[in-house]
């Protein structure tokens, strides 16, 4: 089985000037799904997922899913400013 990666990047994708963060998923060198978490109130508070996905792999895409990743968007703001 290819290694599963998540590769996580501070960006400002739509140049907004209030930076996503950016998740890459990988399997091996393909990758799977791409999402970005980014502040609806440009305020650091990050809180609005811009690409759904089903992050807890159970089937669905909810505030589950949203949750994660938002989750993630927070302690990678914390790890990587
Ligand atoms: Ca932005
Ligand atoms: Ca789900």
């Amino acid at each position: 089985m290819a290694a599963k990666e998540i590769r996580i990047s501070i960006e400002d994708l739509d140049r907004d000037s209030s930076p996503e963060v950016l998740f890459e998923f990988y399997s091996g060198k393909e990758l799977d799904f791409s999402t970005s978490v980014s502040s609806s109130l440009k305020n650091g508070r990050y809180d609005k997922v811009d690409v759904k996905g089903d992050a807890d792999g159970d089937g669905d895409f909810d505030a589950q899913d949203d949750e994660l990743f938002i989750q993630l968007a927070k302690a990678a703001v914390a790890l990587l400013k």
